[in-house]
């Protein structure tokens, strides 16, 4: 029996039983797994690496990609030593340059001097991340402007061969990227959606699928790495398709929504998506990016962090420093859970499934042997069986009365809160509002932040 089975199964009879009569949207188990990486990485490399672009227009000669010191273990291990989970690479970006010796055009690597065109980017990241233990996703941009059938209905067949490829010939894919970006100017299309999606769930059924309107992910609202304070992981997504984008409602969720759609937070640890010389000394740092946990996973979404291989084909010094000190401090600050043996065991033990369910308006009080100094707290739902806190409070015995220290409004799979230190032997978390009369909290962390935050 596993620790899990076993820690849920002794803690079964202290349970009172749930007694909410809605019935709230749920996660598949892929999106329950997916949102439980937290940090993800991003890995956007193409012919614009080598031409200094955002966007390649598709005219770009296969000759200029030659990443000479190409070294995919060199992203996968320092993204693996920054506890990333899971590695997506652009296969083909809006260019249409494929990273892989696909059999669809010839606008591929296999025309480049790299690795005298025998080489494959998606083979060797795919294999990296099966060496270091990170799952591993493709990008594969509907819009190319190089494919001459693009604007015809022959590029939805074009685009599924391309699909077909990467989903059958890689091993496990665990995300499957959709943009739905489209220069204004482009040839009008229309995309098959719905048959690229059905591919991927027939190939690889546990991969989840992002794109602006889901259907497993969706789209945060901006690039900036900002979750709203308020984060429903519910949308209602009858109005939404890939493209057209209705960023604030994304940014958000919606309360009533009936679809669960958890948002996905991506970012670029440079200004651009691709890297370019002059933003080396633009690189955030490991302070900025523990910022963006806190806006992104500490707002019940996941972090999608872009770190762009150069021109040689590795990852810059500057970026691997930065992630490595971001996994640093976060390491740091939740090291020590000060709740621990003050608070539930259930709340405490990392595990989702063993739970506290909490009555609205009911204070769920820890107090301590000693008084403690902290200034983050941690509160995640059981979303396994829904998203429900609306609103809640945090506050403090100050020996005579209870004070204010923040107050709360979305928790879902997780919230963290930020304030200034407090020290005290008594606190106390109340939901105010929910969905329904109780709330599953799952876990509870009260921490002292490192002094690199
Ligand atoms: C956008 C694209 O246009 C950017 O180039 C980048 O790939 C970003 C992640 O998505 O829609």
């Amino acid at each position: 029996m596993s620790p899990i089975t076993k820690t849920l199964l002794l803690l079964l009879p202290f349970l009172p039983q749930v007694t909410t009569a809605q019935t709230l949207p749920r996660p598949t188990p892929r999106q329950l797994a997916w949102q439980q990486m937290e940090t993800t990485a991003f890995l956007h490399f193409t012919v614009n690496t080598y031409t200094d672009k955002e966007w390649g227009d598709g005219t770009e000669s296969p000759q200029i990609f030659n990443p000479v010191k190409f070294d995919a273990r060199q992203w996968i291990r320092s993204l693996k030593e920054a506890g990333f989970k899971l590695a997506i690479i652009t296969a083909k970006h809006h260019d249409g340059f494929c990273l892989w010796p696909t059999q669809t055009t010839e606008h591929s690597v296999k025309n480049s001097p790299w690795k005298g065109g025998k080489g494959d980017v998606v083979r060797e990241v795919a294999d990296a991340c099966r060496q270091y233990g990170l799952k591993f996703g493709v990008y594969l941009s509907p819009w190319d402007r190089h494919e001459p059938s693009y604007g015809t209905a022959a590029y939805n067949d074009f685009y599924k061969k391309q699909l077909r490829e990467l989903l059958t010939n890689y091993g496990p894919i665990a995300e499957v990227w959709f943009d739905g970006a489209k220069g204004e100017n482009a040839k009008n299309m229309t995309y098959d959606f719905a048959g690229y999606w059905a591919m991927v769930r027939q190939l690889q059924p546990q991969a989840v699928m992002f794109s602006d309107a889901g259907p497993d992910v969706r789209w945060v609202g901006n690039e900036s790495g900002n979750a709203a304070e308020t984060c429903w992981s519910t949308i209602d997504n009858s109005k939404h398709a890939p493209g057209v984008a209705d960023s604030k409602y994304l940014n958000t969720g919606d309360p009533n929504g009936k679809d669960f759609i958890p948002a996905e937070t991506d970012v670029s640890i440079r200004p651009g998506w691709f890297y370019h010389p002059k933003e080396d000394s633009k690189v955030r740092s490991g302070k900025n990016l523990v910022n963006l946990y806190y806006q992104s996973v500490g707002r019940n979404s996941l972090l999608l962090l872009n770190i762009p291989p150069n021109r040689d084909g590795l990852l810059s010094d500057a970026d691997v420093a930065s992630i490595k000190e971001f996994r640093s401090i976060l390491n740091e600050t939740f090291k020590t859970n000060l709740a621990k043996g003050a608070a539930k065991s259930g709340l405490t033990d990392g595990f989702m499934n063993t739970m506290a369910i909490t009555p609205v308006n009911k204070p769920l009080e820890v107090t301590f042997r000693n008084p403690i100094t902290f200034d983050r707290m941690l509160l995640q739902e059981n979303i396994s069986s829904g998203q429900r806190v609306m609103e809640g409070q945090v506050e403090y015995w100050d020996g005579t009365d209870w004070k204010p220290i923040q107050t709360f409004t979305t928790v879902g799979y997780k919230r963290l809160l930020r304030f200034q230190p407090v020290t005290t032997d008594k606190v106390r978390v109340t939901f105010t509002a929910a969905k329904g009369d109780v709330v599953e909290l799952a876990e509870m962390g009260i921490f002292k932040a490192s002094s690199r935050e």
